[in-house]
């Protein structure tokens, strides 16, 4: 490991102290290493509690998939938090939830432009699972949840997202903030800092048959344009997995990953022989060297996970943490490296 990484180790005990309402149960971890190699890792200080829910799945010898979606469904549950219903609202005052969901047979399914569901990771299972397609957008993807059992939930915004809102109404310039998931602009949620300002959850796991999945679920960039998509639901941008290699994820500025087809570019690069810091690196290189001067304005991070079951991170800036869960560490909330000094 690095020592420039600073490493923030925290038991199941304490991290009981994160726990915001009825999503964030604290989950004792195995004293004993699990046969195999199960992790999970996800992006910002809100993967830590999230983790623990795939680490339900993981630690019984379930299976990856079912893990990568546990553990985003937490975060997407908290009413509190900007992924998922309580997140931001585009500039037309509505929220719209993007996700995307692979497995280690190439298999995947995504959701963009939702409204009103609360659990869009799982609705991207459903695509993945039982339509033809990959992806459903807007007014199809919601009448696709509601014909598979999902409630619609009241279209109303949560108190914080409200009050940002209307804050926002009074210059209506989209301008999004570097880091506004550490901004400290919303209630701090715990012991290891940070804010609960997160938009969105990206997770990748590995479990203990070595099989790779990953999932990723968002409000998108708040006070966006009505009909704006970033990476988050889409595969190769915002998530992707070759299970031969490795699996990777993004967030941040989603435009920009767009641009480089980001988490398939990681994947790439790890195929070419990189490990997952390196080829996270690389990538980041890849927008930084594309943008020039501009890329002070944005953050972009990536999460890899390699087959042999090696984890890194890369971003933009400084100020980004992603959370790994494994049966010989426990919890760490990782501080990555970035490119600009
Ligand atoms: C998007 N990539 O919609 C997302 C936003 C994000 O941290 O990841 N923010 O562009």
């Amino acid at each position: 490991m690095p020592t420039r990484r600073k490493f923030l180790t925290t038991s199941a005990a304490s991290l009981a102290a994160l726990a915001v309402g009825p999503s964030a149960e604290a989950v004792a971890l195995p004293t004993r290493p699990v046969v195999g190699k199960p992790l999970v890792i996800s992006t910002w200080d809100t993967g830590l509690v999230a983790n623990l829910g795939a680490w339900k799945v993981l630690s019984k010898g379930g299976r990856a998939l079912d893990a990568v979606e546990a553990g985003v469904m937490v975060t997407e549950a908290e009413q509190n938090c900007c992924v998922g219903l309580g997140g931001n609202p585009d500039r037309d005052g509505i929220v719209t939830l993007d996700a995307c969901i692979m497995d280690e047979q190439f298999n995947c399914g995504s959701v963009a432009a939702l409204e009103r569901i609360k659990h869009p990771i799982s609705v991207a299972r459903r695509v993945m699972e039982r339509t033809p397609h990959v992806m459903l957008v807007g007014e199809g993807a919601q009448q696709f949840a509601v014909a598979q059992g999902f409630p619609l939930e009241p279209q109303q915004l949560s108190p914080d997202a409200e009050k940002a809102y209307r804050e926002w109404l009074k210059t209506s310039q989209y301008k999004p903030i570097v880091n506004i998931e550490n901004s400290g602009s919303k209630k701090p949620v715990g012991p290891v800092g940070g804010a609960n300002n997160h938009d969105t959850i990206a997770m990748l796991a590995q479990d203990a048959r070595g099989n790779l999945s990953g999932s990723c679920t968002t409000s998108g960039m708040g006070f966006k344009m009505r009909g704006r998509l970033g990476d988050s639901p889409l595969i190769g941008s915002g998530l992707y997995v070759d299970n031969a290699v490795g699996a990777a994820a993004a967030t941040g500025q989603g435009e920009d990953v767009i641009r480089i087809a980001g988490a398939h570019t990681v994947v790439e690069l790890m195929r070419q022989g990189l490990a997952p810091k390196a080829a996270c690196k690389a990538a980041v290189e890849r927008i930084a060297k594309i943008k020039g001067a501009k890329a002070r304005d944005i953050q972009v991070c990536f999460i890899a996970v390699s087959s042999q079951g090696q984890h890194g991170a890369f971003a933009l800036q400084k100020g980004f943490s992603y959370a790994v869960c494994d049966a010989q560490n426990q919890q760490q909330l990782i501080q990555a490296d970035y490119l600009l000094r």
